[in-house]
């Protein structure tokens, strides 16, 4: 079925420029689908990533119910035994020389903890039982209980997979050994602990950037993160990904306070997805509260208001104020750590209005970039993740103010990966998935 012929039921009451809107969106996400997933961008991104997947299939589930279920089905084909989701599932279709690193890079893995698919050893923010759960609650029928029933056990293994093996600091958080682990992969707040990986360019063979040949080099990391990237990427490759030992092996270990936070809301969705499927959810409810309590305990700073990442290494906290550390908005915080976080998002700092939404980092910072990836520009996903925090605690007119920001930008300028946080100018990739298919979600919430 084409796009344009989609039906519009969930849209009926969309007026005309939004009823316009929609079509675009969803004509990306039909662009965009190869075979059985949706790739991010047909020219950045043109493998299946994994919490792309989750936010892809939100908005498929407003199109293309079976697509959304078939997107999370084969991320979840690339699982390892160990239960980890890779970070990437590689599409043996795309030509070798498409993305770097691609799967050339971690076939060098001997890994026997692998299913038959090329995939990447890291892992990404686990959204993908929420996302289960938010497809389920759009066409909740015979066919979606039965997907849920096959996902469930994977998703608890890959819960379980975090908690086991990436406990590293051995309070109950889950450490990201790569930037890219945390999905905001050029985030001002891992330069502290990024400083201790000294590896010079040199180890970028040259033209070996693919991203700047399709991208803008000045709204992409530069060389010298780029090379920690690959630095940290080969050393956990060339360790066969396994995670024992990693304090004394691996010069990267961070606690993110969004991926942790989405560790929790996964363990929220989970308690909700083990009703339908006749398992027990009152485990579920108890690692949220558990995971919650550590971020709290550790990840939270009364001087800022808001969370900040950890570097295990040292124990210490990063000073910088990042999107990440607003995310844990998305738990039932208590109240005196709530209004503080909506305090931040409404300040100079983050300055949230109709015209701009969330930016990915401090505007009164030093380092704040309004070009460069995850260092000052505008992200779609963070946003609607802090819209669906705000909703749930009540702060019903200030999530209408960003979700009339975000469809705003999106109307001016494009369904772009990220925008300026100054100007609203679409950067970065142009046609992205999880831009439209948020967008769809937004949309449908008139
Ligand atoms: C590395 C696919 C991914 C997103 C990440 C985003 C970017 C990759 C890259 O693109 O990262 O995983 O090559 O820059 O930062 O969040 O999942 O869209």
């Amino acid at each position: 079925m084409s796009v344009l012929t989609t039906p519009l039921t969930a849209v009926a009451a969309l007026n005309g420029a939004d009823e316009e809107l929609w079509r675009g969106a969803a004509e990306i996400l039909d662009r965009n689908w190869s075979y059985d997933h949706t790739v991010p961008s047909r020219t950045l991104y043109p493998h299946h990533w994994s919490w792309d997947s989750a936010f892809n299939s939100i908005g498929l589930a407003q199109t293309r119910p079976d697509r959304a279920w078939r997107d999370l089905r084969s991320l979840f084909e690339g699982q390892w035994f160990d239960g980890r989701v890779p970070h990437i599932v590689f599409d043996a279709r795309v030509p070798a020389n498409c993305y770097f690193p691609g799967p050339d890079f971690w076939a060098e893995v001997p890994a026997p903890d692998r299913p038959g698919v090329a995939t990447s050893g890291l892992v990404q923010p686990p959204v993908h039982a929420l996302a289960a759960w938010q497809v389920f609650r759009r066409t909740p029928n015979e066919a979606a209980v039965e997907e849920l029933r096959w996902l469930y056990p994977r998703l608890v293994a890959q819960q379980e997979y975090l908690t086991r093996f990436r406990d590293v600091g051995g309070a109950g958080l889950a450490a990201i050994l790569h930037p890219w682990e945390s999905g905001l992969d050029n985030s001002p707040g891992w330069d502290e602990a990024l400083g201790d990986v000294t590896v010079g360019t040199e180890i970028l063979r040259p033209n070996v950037r693919r991203d700047k040949q399709v991208a803008a080099e000045d709204h992409r990391p530069t060389d010298q993160d780029y090379a920690r990237y690959i630095f940290l990427a080969a050393s956990y490759r060339d360790g066969a990904c396994q995670d024992a030992d990693l304090l004394r092996k691996h010069p990267f270990l961070v606690e993110c306070p969004s991926f942790n936070a989405l560790r929790a809301v996964a363990e929220l969705a989970l308690a909700r997805i083990a009703r339908v499927v006749g398992a027990d959810s009152a485990p579920h409810r108890a690692r949220a509260s558990a995971i919650m309590q550590v971020l709290l305990d550790r990840l939270y700073d009364p001087a800022t208001g808001m969370f900040h990442t950890l570097n295990v290494r040292t124990g210490q906290l990063s000073p910088e104020r990042c999107v990440n550390g607003l995310i844990p908005l998305m738990l039932p915080l208590p109240a005196s750590r709530v209004a503080p976080l909506v305090a931040v998002i409404q300040s100079p700092r983050f300055g949230l209005t109709e015209q701009m939404p969330v930016p990915s980092f401090d505007r009164m910072s030093e380092k704040f970039d309004v070009q460069r990836y995850w260092r000052g520009p505008v992200w779609i996903n963070a946003n609607w993740l802090l819209w669906r925090g705000l909703r749930a605690h009540g702060y019903g007119q200030l999530a209408a103010t960003l979700r009339t920001a975000m469809l705003n930008l999106v109307r001016r300028s494009g369904f772009f990966e990220y925008f300026r946080p100054d100007t609203g100018e679409g950067i970065g990739a142009p046609a992205f998935s999880w831009t439209a298919a948020l967008t769809l979600d937004l949309l449908s919430d008139c």
